[in-house]
């Protein structure tokens, strides 16, 4: 052996070894137990980042150490590969969105294969191919027939000067990206899922997911947000009535006004009759449609001169408003406004001065006058709320729904805040739905012997909107049911459809339909899947949903696609920028100064690496100088995975030195005889621990034990123990840096790769402490500490107890009467 790891030569041959033999290919078949172990899969966006590096390597290591313990493992990758980017690279650089997806997958994969990870690339799948989404369209088309899509009107932005659909990210400030128009609401006919079908059975899995977070969990209950409300009739000053819905039934008498939605009936009525009206209704359209956006304009009223009549007290009337924070697909697009428990209906009442009363006690303020900008959303007993004063929030709810059921004037009903998903995407690179429309037949499934329904090729950019809408042939196609000539829907899926049932498919990838439903069955759920927490919402709810519907059609027997979910930590770096205010990258900055100009820079915070902070680190130049074993180990070290790691030169530095120190393990390991029982103690708890935290995710408790064991093994003397030590060593360093592992596997003349080799087997007498720290008592005062091997005899015991400069010194001359000895625990002298 040389003295020196050449991690660039040792990585290429061992990652060509393990691609020429399949090493990491699953086997459907096998007897063995399975682990299926995922990272959530990347978007080809041109190059991998340090996150990709970060979360493939934990999944790697967890991989490769179930391996070892004789699982088969299902360790899969693939790609994300529809979505706006590829549509912007296109209009940007003018080059198709196919062939810049597919470039960039090609550059990735062979950055990820420098890593050395153990995935079975046989089963490598891209969402943007026929062979991915044909099978897609096919499982639209099955959950279509069962009712679970359907079309409706809905809102979208809409920009007015490029007459485009746009996506919400492409709506900034409330402005188009491109146009910089004002972006309008529009309503479109777009297809949906019916994801609320299934919100009881989703939020009632959660409590089953012991393997998840709870910060995910709660994140989804949150949006999924069942509760009860109330829905009921307010009278109206002409004779008419409107209806609203309320979670809130318990604020009634805090109500100071009654809101309709701009596109409410009453509304619309009233516009037809006058044009002030009418006006206002076109200035709510103006704004975006994201919650947000929402939430963050100027609340806007208009008095409609109409009042309501309060359900509890004929005497007592309410203003009825049109207002723009109230939508018309909501509840029952009307409300009543609580201001002193509400924020919008606060900011509404201050702007059109309106009653402010107080219901709910915030701790010793009961005064029916609330006086602040900020409104009490909290819990405690009614006040100024008659026959509900004194009850809590939740009663006086179930007070009050009792009463307008008992009285018939309301209904309770549970509520979620949960939408049905809308799928459709007015854009080209995504998978066509799967519809045909005909006049006389409707929207017509096309029938699966025609799918795929492939993207067209020839397709431009230079112009706003859909390419494919303005397709000059594409969308024109008979009727599939009557032959008449009708159109092709031209709307695609959004790309999270692609990402809910990915897992299933790496699972089982037969060419005539999406996968085999015996051998999914034999993988899932997935046992391990590692991700980003920014899809703790959208991602694992619509996989979630996916699961739920292929099992109510009866495709696929499988309650849940996660039983296990890791969220894990950012790589973070320092911020540089320049005296001018220029954000400067690592590379431009040494000790302090811009290298280009000489000059000072200023160090900001640490923050996630971004491209817009130039804070980056490009893992590939890395990989280059340090190799993928270093890499993989600084990934694990230092911080709890699920924790930021700050970037940092020393601690690439540092991993580079260690696995060099290892390597100088490996290589001089002088043969020896004899056992040294300190040091087999020592390698088998580290054994043991590892298991533990590699099982548990806590890569850098491993890593810490490895630093130990190392230390240990370098001090001791030759010797059986330390030869075994040795190799063993090598065994539990192998799933983190495995280029090295099986390099210095084979130069100890092992036959077979270490990729394959079992993992060491514990002796568990040697998992028991052997020595304990013994109390040592004068007249019941502690007066010294002795540490014995386990089980030393009585007499030993008091004789060193005896024997103790501090004992000897409390004693003060005078002579032991009786000795106490609790063996393993203390010793009392008695003088
Ligand atoms: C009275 C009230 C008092 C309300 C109070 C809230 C707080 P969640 O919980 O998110 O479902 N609301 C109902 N329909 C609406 C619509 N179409 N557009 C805008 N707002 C609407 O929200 C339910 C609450 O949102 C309802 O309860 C209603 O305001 C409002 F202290 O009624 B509440
Ligand atoms: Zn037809």
């Amino acid at each position: 052996m040389a003295s020196r790891f050449n991690a660039l030569k040792a990585d290429a041959a061992w990652q060509k070894i393990w691609d020429d033999r399949r090493t990491f290919a699953a086997d459907d078949m096998s007897a063995k137990p399975r682990s299926y172990v995922l990272e959530m899969f990347p978007y080809p966006s041109g190059r991998i980042h340090m996150g990709h590096v970060r979360n493939y390597t934990m999944g790697d290591v967890l991989a490769r150490y179930r391996r070892m313990i004789g699982h088969e493992v299902l360790h899969p990758m693939g790609w994300d590969a529809f979505g706006m980017p590829a549509e912007n690279a296109a209009m940007e650089k003018g080059v198709h969105p196919g062939t810049w997806t597919l470039a960039n997958i090609e550059t990735m994969k062979a950055q990820l294969k420098r890593l050395g990870f153990a995935l079975d690339w046989t089963r490598e799948l891209a969402t943007c191919k026929p062979d991915y989404y044909g099978h897609e369209q096919a499982l639209f088309l099955d959950l279509y027939a069962a009712g679970l899509v359907y079309r409706k009107e809905s809102a979208v932005n809409w920009d007015p000067v490029d007459m485009t659909v746009l996506a919400n990210e492409q709506v900034i400030d409330g402005r188009g990206w491109r146009s910089g128009a004002l972006v309008e609401r529009r309503k479109l006919s777009q297809w949906f899922l019916k994801i609320t079908d299934f919100a009881d059975e989703l939020l009632e899995g959660l409590d089953r997911l012991e393997h998840w977070p709870d910060k995910v969990k709660l994140m989804q209950e949150n949006w999924i947000g069942r509760s009860r409300g109330l829905q009921f009739r307010f009278a109206l000053s002409d004779g008419g009535s409107v209806e609203v819905f309320t979670t809130r039934p318990d604020t009634i008498f805090g109500a100071s006004f009654v809101a309709v939605a701009a596109d409410h009936p009453i509304a619309q009525r009233l516009a037809a009759g006058n044009p002030a009206v009418a006006d206002f209704i076109a200035l709510c359209k103006q704004g975006g449609t994201t919650a947000a956006e929402m939430d963050t304009q100027e609340k806007l009223g208009f008095d409609t001169g109409l009042t309501a009549t309060h359900p509890f007290d004929p005497a007592i009337t309410l203003p009825v408003y049109i207002a723009n924070f109230v939508l018309m697909e909501y509840g029952t697009g009307a409300v009543f406004g609580v201001p002193a428990h509400d924020q919008r209906d606060l900011d509404f009442a201050r702007k059109y001065a309106l009653l402010v009363t107080r219901v709910v006690a915030d701790g010793d303020a009961t005064d029916p006058i609330f006086e602040s900008m900020t409104a009490f959303t909290g819990g405690g007993p009614l006040v100024n709320s008659r026959f509900l004063d004194g009850l809590g929030i939740e009663e006086a709810k179930r007070v009050v729904i009792g009463r307008a059921e008992s009285e018939g004037w309301g209904t309770g009903t549970t509520v979620y805040r949960l939408r049905d998903w809308g799928v459709s995407r007015q854009r080209y690179w995504g998978t066509p739905i799967p519809i045909v429309h005909c006049d006389a037949c409707g929207p017509v499934g096309v029938p699966k012997e025609q799918l795929p329904i492939v993207l067209p090729d020839d397709v431009t950019f230079d112009v706003p909107g859909n390419p494919l809408d303005r397709h000059p042939t594409w969308k024109h196609v008979p009727c599939p049911s009557c032959g008449a000539p009708a159109r092709r829907e031209t709307d695609t899926l959004d790309t999270f459809v692609d990402s809910s049932w990915y897992f299933i498919r790496f699972a089982s990838q037969p060419k005539d339909r999406p996968f085999d439903k015996a051998i999914a069955e034999k993988w899932l759920p997935v046992g391990q899947y590692i991700g980003g927490v920014e899809h703790a919402i959208l991602h694992l709810l619509y996989a979630r949903f996916w699961t739920r519907a292929l099992k109510h059609i009866g495709l696929l027997d499988v309650a849940e696609p996660f039983a296990g979910l890791f969220t894990q930590g950012m790589v973070t770096h320092e911020t540089y920028r320049a005296q001018d205010g220029r954000w400067l990258s690592p590379p431009e900055v040494r000790d302090g100064i811009e290298i280009a100009t000489g000059e000072a820079i200023e160090v900001g915070r640490v923050t996630k690496m971004s491209k817009s902070k130039k804070n980056t680190i490009d893992p590939e130049p890395i990989v280059d100088q340090y190799g993928a074993d270093a890499t993989r180990w600084f990934m694990l070290s230092d911080s709890p995975p699920e924790r930021d790691l700050p970037w940092s030169d020393a601690g690439i530095e540092g991993s580079w030195r260690f696995v060099q120190r290892l390597w100088r393990l490996f290589d001089g390991a002088a043969p020896g005889e004899g056992r040294d029982p300190a040091l087999d103690r020592k390698l088998h708890q580290t054994i043991a621990g590892i298991a533990d935290d590699i099982e548990a995710l806590s890569f850098n408790k491993a890593v810490a034990k490895l630093y130990e064991l190392v230390n240990a093994i370098e001090k001791a003397t030759p010797s059986a123990s330390r030869s075994e030590a040795v190799s063993k060593a090598m065994l539990l360093v192998a799933p983190m840096v495995p280029h090295l592992a099986e390099e210095a596997w084979a130069a100890a003349g092992h036959a077979g790769l270490i990729a394959d080799a079992a993992w060491p087997s514990v002796d568990p007498a040697l998992l028991v402490e052997d020595e304990v720290t013994m109390a040592i008592q004068v007249n019941g005062k502690l007066r010294d500490t002795l540490t014995f091997a386990k089980g030393t005899p009585r007499d030993a015991l008091e004789a060193a107890a005896l024997a103790s400069d501090k004992v000897i010194r409390a004693m003060d001359g005078k002579l032991a009467k009786k000795v106490i000895v609790v063996p393993d625990r203390l010793v009392n002298i008695v003088a």
